[in-house]
């Protein structure tokens, strides 16, 4: 069977990337980029795109069978911040579009899933440094609510009904090409910009206050390398842990300062501190590790060089 994949949620920050990888690895006409509204000029011009609402079951069949698709990414969501501005608009976005998928695959509409998780799984009652893969979650937070409750369906249909959906729980990600919207670890985007523009920063979390983060490369590969594993290496069927760095917003500065000395940094953190103050510090992904050679590659100061060249250019 030719792959054909469709991505649901594909002009948002990670799904922009994570269309044009696929369409690189599989070819442009292969992979059917769809969201609620437009995204940006690469991804609309490199292959098909479709106008889908992720909470509509019929729309998404409709583009299934048009495309004759067998794989989807579905990467819709309300993150943290925003959610718990809209409790119940994101728990139907979150949920919903999730059950759409998983009853198509449930009905053999299509035969593999990804869904993302995210550390906001875990709650205040977690152990906060290298957080186990199981251990206890108690979200505090709608979108960790979500998440959770998401993460317990996927395992559920993989064991009741042998639904095929591979899930990774990422940290706050890092990126230059797409805007990222309503994410507690956005800051760490935001900063970069800010240093570029010659301004100073003011951060909406605490001066100390750690959170596992990740490279958008590292995040893509993870996504494409536990979809592409054998069935049988993938042995959580919830989510599995992913890591690759932890810095606070005052190590985030300092690093930029290595390469732009007059930057400068101040706090005033708002509602979001609670979100952050609930989640773990660092991530242990032993688990990803043994089962699908999971390995990050970008540290913080990588990641710092390369936020700094390509948002210059
Ligand atoms: C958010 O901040 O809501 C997301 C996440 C950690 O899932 N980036």
């Amino acid at each position: 069977m030719q792959k054909m994949i469709l991505i649901i949620g594909a002009c948002g920050q990670i799904g922009t990337e994570l269309t044009l990888a696929l369409r690189e690895k599989f070819g442009n006409d292969r992979v059917v980029a769809s969201d609620i509204r437009e995204g940006n000029e690469s991804l609309m011009a490199s292959g098909p795109f479709e106008i889908l609402d992720a909470t509509n079951y019929q729309a998404i069949e409709n583009v299934i069978m048009h495309y004759e698709i067998n794989e989807v990414y579905l990467m819709a969501a309300m993150l943290s911040a925003t959610a718990e501005k809209f409790p119940m608009r994101a728990w139907d976005l979150n949920m919903n579009s999730l059950f759409n998928v998983l009853n198509l695959a449930k009905d053999k509409k299509i035969s593999k899933v990804f869904w993302p998780s995210s550390i906001a799984v875990f709650g205040p009652n977690t152990p906060k440094e290298d957080t186990p893969q199981h251990t206890i979650m108690e979200p505090s937070t709608v979108y960790g609510i979500s998440k959770q409750s998401g993460e317990r369906w996927c395992s559920y249909y993989f064991k009741k009904y042998g639904v095929d959906v591979r899930s990774v729980r990422y940290p706050g990600l890092i990126s230059w090409k797409t805007l990222p919207g309503g994410g507690t670890t956005d800051y760490a985007i935001d900063i970069y910009h800010n240093a570029l523009a010659g301004k100073k920063f003011t951060c909406f979390l605490g001066e100390q206050t750690k959170l596992p983060m990740m490279y958008m490369d590292d995040a893509i590969r993870a996504t494409i390398d536990i979809m592409e594993s054998d069935a049988e290496n993938i042995k959580e069927r919830s989510s599995y842990n992913l890591a690759a760095m932890s810095f606070t917003p005052a190590e985030i500065a300092q690093s930029i300062q290595k390469h732009i000395p007059d930057f400068e940094i101040d706090y005033e953190p708002d509602f979001r501190q609670a979100i952050a103050d609930s989640w773990p510090s660092s991530i242990d992904d032993t688990e990803a590790q043994k089962d699908w050679k999971w390995k990050a590659q970008f540290t913080l100061e990588q990641t710092t060089v390369e936020m700094l060249e390509n948002l210059k250019n």
